[in-house]
């Protein structure tokens, strides 16, 4: 049991806290335009610490974490201390503010980890706490929930759509061999990981290469999770991805738009329109798709984050444009090279990441490695 005479207050504040990001992953990626935010209430009962109440945004963004934590606690809420990942928020709509119901509820104690950048927000939750009496600690692990709410923190700071890039290498650093569609690189734990990260993206990108060679379904296929695949981006400036191909004839299950300049072939539209494949139009910079503006208009339509897929020509643009928050880097355990045929480079491996991405998670999934970068988050508000 954690209490006052094992810990140290710091101690105790970093445990729940770090309690609180680990149930705000749960639902990164569901909450719409809102970031997925936890919320633990600790009371101290007789000397121990026991946990009253907890809860994480609902899918689609609504209710808060914070009312669903209190109506757990109830009366015990009186006292307790609240660790949430984010500022409570301090804007009315038809529910009182975050901030409010705590104070009504009787906490006494508020840790919080990132300041909420919304402008309706941005520390006018902690004034709203401080000025009710309540003791409010802020910028408690602020760097492990920046992980989770980057998506977030970025869309709403730089109004546009995050980026995770993905890649997977072999033990011999390439990217797979040319004309042989989808070769084998990493094994199942990896598959799984792959798709669990699809579903914490609001959107899947790649080249149209990628879906000339490889044919991709690109969603998310763990059990009980198949209603999380994220919408499907194409970028296919010269409409070379056939009608035929798996994202298009699929695109009333998962959708999927194709990202062209506004000159695709009327008949061609027609038929991506009868498959349900809506185009976004895009702007074209010496042939290349203008990528900073491509994130501001998927920002605009609440597209928070992209999930990067490949091929290794699409990683290369973001790469160009340093327009990559997050690196994802799978290596598996063979080589892949063979006599007689043409390999396909990567454009960065890990040991090549600028300085400011730093690792903040390394997973061993059977023979494969995930290494997980990010950039860090005073770089990303610049
Ligand atoms: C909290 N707790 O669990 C979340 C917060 O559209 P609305 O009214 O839901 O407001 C969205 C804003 O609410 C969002 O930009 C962020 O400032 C805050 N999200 N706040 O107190 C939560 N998800
Ligand atoms: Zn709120």
């Amino acid at each position: 049991m954690i209490n006052h005479t094992t810990h140290s207050q710091a101690q105790i504040d970093k445990r729940f806290m770090a309690a609180a990001i680990r149930l705000a992953r749960r639902n990164v990626g569901q909450t719409g335009t809102n970031p997925s935010v936890a919320c633990v209430l600790v009371k101290n009962v007789d000397g121990d610490l026991i946990i009253v109440g907890s809860g994480v945004t609902s899918i689609g963004g609504r209710p808060h974490a914070e009312p669903i934590a209190l109506l757990e606690a109830g009366e015990l809420a009186k006292g307790a201390t609240a660790y949430v990942t984010l500022e409570p928020c301090a804007h009315h709509g038809a529910t009182p503010p975050c901030a409010a119901t705590l104070i009504n509820a009787g906490v006494s104690r508020v840790v919080t980890s990132l300041v909420d950048p919304d402008d309706r927000v941005n520390e006018a939750g902690h004034k709203m706490l401080r000025d009710a009496g309540i003791t409010v600690e802020a910028g408690c692990l602020e760097n492990d929930s920046a992980q989770g709410l980057n998506a977030y923190v970025i869309h709403r700071g730089h109004n546009r759509a995050q980026v995770t890039v993905k890649i997977a290498l072999s033990a011999d650093g390439y990217l797979g061999i040319k004309g042989n569609g989808q070769v084998a690189i990493t094994g199942p734990y990896a598959k799984r990981q792959t798709h669990l990260l699809r579903a914490k993206h609001h959107a899947i990108l790649v080249g149209a290469q990628t879906i000339i060679e490889d044919d991709p379904d690109l969603t998310c296929r763990l059990s009980g999770m198949e209603n999380k695949s994220p919408i499907r981006l194409v970028l296919d400036p010269n409409s070379r991805v056939p009608l035929a191909a798996k994202v298009f004839q699929t695109s009333n299950q998962v959708k999927t738009y194709v990202v062209a300049p506004n000159n695709v072939d009327v008949n061609r539209r027609q038929a991506l329109a009868k498959l349900g494949v809506e185009i976004i139009n895009c702007q074209l910079v010496e042939a290349h798709i203008a990528l900073p503006e491509l994130l501001e208009d998927l920002g605009a339509r609440g597209i928070q984050s992209v999930m990067v897929e490949g091929g290794a020509k699409t990683v290369k643009a973001f790469l160009d444009a340093k327009l990559i928050d997050e690196f994802v880097i799978l290596r598996g355990p063979n080589n892949i090279a063979q006599e007689g045929k043409v390999l396909i480079a990567t454009p960065i491996i890990a040991t090549q990441l600028p300085n400011e991405y730093s690792l903040v998670e390394k997973l061993n999934l059977g023979e494969d490695v995930l290494k997980h970068y990010i950039k860090t988050h005073n770089q990303n508000r610049n």
